[in-house]
């Protein structure tokens, strides 16, 4: 019952804010497969098409093997300590309490390990945040409870809210994408590379594509950077990230990645429809009624 009436309340929501704004969506037009999206009973990443991502899970499964090897090591130890040196088996307990060469070794055993992890875990993490030189740059703000995006080369911007359920057919998507798809999508080209500024118009939220390999914390007053370079088309959901308030979960994130030339297609159209809409953001707070 309170979901509907929230849905109902969304809906009104993402009415009153496309009259507000008085743009219509600019969708692309061809047939993208679904790439970026979580599968019933998956238990693993999805697919990684960017090198960040491919890193990101690559270093992922080696730290479950590392901490896999450590637990069965810690859970051997355990297992002999209880088994040759309980009570009955073992009545006289030694009295030892030093050994050097023992404590030497459980002290750099764990070092080592350490030094190990950091050692493949540091290049990630820079390549991960070091921006590099933008093919394109988005702006992404985070609004509760839905996310605007500026195209700051090209200076229009557009926003994006979640399709209700019995929407989705009609902007090309399943019924199971519901919570996932959006009325106007990010597009963006193949094999570039994207730097997204992350910010956020009230509280904080976070972006994030998973196929992508990233999320980032969008902070009221401040401007975060995170880059993807995506190398398969297709699309690409993601949802906020950090708790927002009471519709966190009603502000996701779609992606659309096409070729080139769709893409500079789109971005003609987009400029012609969004460059002159009113996008105030005072304005369309106040449409949804905050
Ligand atoms: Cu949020």
């Amino acid at each position: 019952m309170i979901s509907k009436l929230a849905n109902r309340v969304q809906n009104a929501a993402v009415a009153l804010a496309l009259m507000a704004g008085g743009a219509q969506a600019v969708d692309v037009p061809v047939d993208l497969e679904v790439i970026g999206k979580p599968i019933p009973e998956g238990i693993g990443f999805q697919p990684a098409v960017t090198e960040v991502a491919r890193d990101l899970f690559w270093l992922d499964a080696v730290l479950l093997y590392i901490s896999v090897a450590i637990c069965a090591v810690v859970m051997g130890l355990l297992l002999i300590v209880i088994l040759r040196y309980n009570r009955s088996r073992n009545p006289n307990p030694s009295n030892v309490t030093h050994n050097t060469a023992l404590e030497f070794t459980w002290t750099a055993v764990p070092i080592v390990v350490l030094v190990g992890i950091a050692i493949i875990s540091l290049p990630i993490l820079f390549k991960q945040q070091r921006l590099p030189e933008a093919d394109i740059t988005i702006k992404a703000t985070g609004n509760q409870w839905y996310w605007s995006y500026e195209y700051t080369d090209h200076d229009f911007s557009f926003e994006s809210f979640m399709l209700p359920r019995e929407e989705l057919a009609s902007h090309g998507y399943n019924d199971d994408e519901y919570l996932l798809a959006t009325n106007t999508a990010v597009v963006l080209p193949v094999n570039k590379t994207v730097v997204v500024h992350v910010t956020a118009a009230d509280v904080i939220h976070a972006w994030t594509v998973p196929a992508f390999g990233v999320k980032q914390d969008g902070v009221p007053g401040r401007l975060a950077g995170l880059w993807f370079k995506p190398e398969v088309e297709g699309i690409y959901f993601g949802q906020c990230s950090e708790l927002c308030g009471k519709d966190h979960s009603y502000m996701p994130i779609t992606v659309k990645v096409v070729s080139q030339e769709v893409y500079d297609d789109w971005l003609d159209r987009a400029i012609a429809e969004y460059a002159d809409a009113d996008t105030d953001e005072g304005t369309i707070r106040v449409a949804m009624g905050n």
